[in-house]
């Protein structure tokens, strides 16, 4: 496959550029080859700087639902910015985008836009620590919640344990109030909240996890978090940052029916521009500044551009009848076609699906955390992804993470997805 223009690209870019990227998971690291530069998109393809068509499933790593470039975002965008790019003021659209999120996720019953998903996650913390007075947290060994310091901690795997740092930088005091517990196990939860739960200010956890490859919870998982948590008065926080819209319209809060205190959201929200969403309940919410004491604050927060390609988005979201159902649909044809593919080939996988995230683990069994996804074979999904990028489909380079359906993918993309991972499987 001609990538010499993006090879060139690479070269240029690792002169300025740690890694030769703007986040570590697009430099294809272990992939054995050079990341595409991208030259733009449109729909459900992407395009590189040597010409080549991809059909694309990382769309952003989840922003693009709507396809790449689609035409009423688009149009908005070029009206909105004429009239100014960022004003760091209050505006109408702020509200306007609140208003639309509290529609699908009435547990946000005040809310603030921040720029990406770490801020989202960090900023919900510190509320937390903040309104509980309680410094520990614990969240979920494989659970991604972006890179704040308090959350780039992991546990010895399978076993509860007081964080210890999982990047340099991160001080030894920051991880000791960070306790990270295998993913679906609710009983090693319940444990640490009997020795602890009166020093815990929240759990937060990816209700449907997307950071280990793509882990659904299982039965109780959710349900026990709920409980525990209100039992000791610590607070729940969701990081619907990558499921929300997408598990179901109003994220898996609606499709688990559990309410949580805080949820973030982010991606979708800002229709593929930088912006986030933290919120929650009132009493909460009410003590962040100005209205309360614990500080938050940010340049582009609420930025007009942001806030117009997020209104766009959810309108289409909101007013397209059956959306997310359709999308699901159209997500469930291809991972069957992908199973059925493998089945055929004699190649074990495990497919995931929830709503438009699907992924599969070359694994003979399922995986229900961590520690199970670490033991699927990398060696195989590597040269399923190569195969798959040669044959122009556009997956994520690693194993840990998820994909996802836009609903700008046609029926031809999905055969010619799964006509891709037949040729793939059988080379396996
Ligand atoms: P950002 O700071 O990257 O906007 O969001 C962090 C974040 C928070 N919570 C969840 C559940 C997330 O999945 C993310 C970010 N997701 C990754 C993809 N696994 C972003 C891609 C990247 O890091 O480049």
């Amino acid at each position: 496959m001609e990538l010499q223009k993006s090879g060139a690209a690479f070269v240029r870019a690792k002169k300025f550029l740690p890694g030769g990227v703007s986040s570590p998971v697009r430099s294809y690291a272990g992939m054995d080859c050079n990341p595409p530069f991208i030259s733009h998109a449109k729909g459900s393809k992407i395009f590189d700087i040597d010409g080549n068509e991809y059909v694309d499933y990382v769309g952003s790593w989840g922003p693009m639902i709507l396809g790449h470039a689609h035409p009423k975002v688009v149009a908005a965008l070029q009206k909105a910015v004429e009239r100014g790019t960022s004003y760091g003021a209050p505006t109408e659209s702020e509200t306007q985008l609140a208003e639309l999120v509290q529609k699908i996720y009435p547990s946000m019953e005040v809310m603030r836009p921040v720029n990406s998903g770490t801020e989202a996650t960090m900023s919900a913390l510190r509320v937390a620590r903040g309104f509980t007075g309680r410094d520990k947290i614990i969240k979920f060994v494989g659970c991604y919640h972006g890179h704040a310091d308090s959350l780039l901690v992991n546990a010895g795997s399978g076993a509860a344990t007081f964080g210890t740092p999982s990047s340099p930088g991160v001080t030894k005091g920051t991880a000791a109030d960070t306790i990270a517990l295998p993913y679906n196990d609710i009983d090693a939860v319940k444990k640490i909240f009997d020795e602890c739960g009166e020093q815990i200010a929240a759990v937060i956890v990816e209700p449907v996890a997307g950071n280990m490859g793509l882990v659904p919870p299982v039965e109780n998982f959710l349900p026990g978090l709920r409980d525990v948590t209100k039992k000791f008065g610590a607070l729940l926080i969701f990081d619907e940052v990558m499921c929300g819209f997408r598990v179901a319209l109003g994220g898996a809060q609606e499709k688990y029916k559990i309410v949580p205190d805080l949820t973030c959201l982010g991606k979708i929200v800002g229709g593929g521009l930088p912006c986030a969403i933290y919120g929650g309940k009132e009493k909460i919410m009410r003590n962040v500044s100005p209205d309360g004491k614990v500080y938050q604050a940010g340049t582009l927060s609420g930025n007009p551009l942001a806030m117009t390609a997020g209104i766009e988005t959810l309108k289409i979201l909101i007013d397209t009848p059956d959306f997310t159902k359709k999308l699901s649909e159209k997500t469930s044809a291809l991972v069957e076609g992908i199973k059925s593919a493998a089945k055929n080939s004699g190649v074990e996988i495990q497919t995931q699906q929830a709503g438009s995230m699907f992924g599969i683990f070359f694994s003979p069994v399922e995986v229900t955390n961590y520690e199970e996804s670490v033991a699927a074979n990398q060696e195989l999904f590597k040269k399923y992804f190569l195969s798959m990028l040669e044959q122009k489909i556009y997956l994520a380079p690693s194993q840990f993470e998820t994909l996802f359906m836009s609903a700008a993918h046609t029926d031809g993309d999905i055969q010619k997805t799964i006509d891709a991972a037949k040729k793939s499987f059988a080379a396996l």
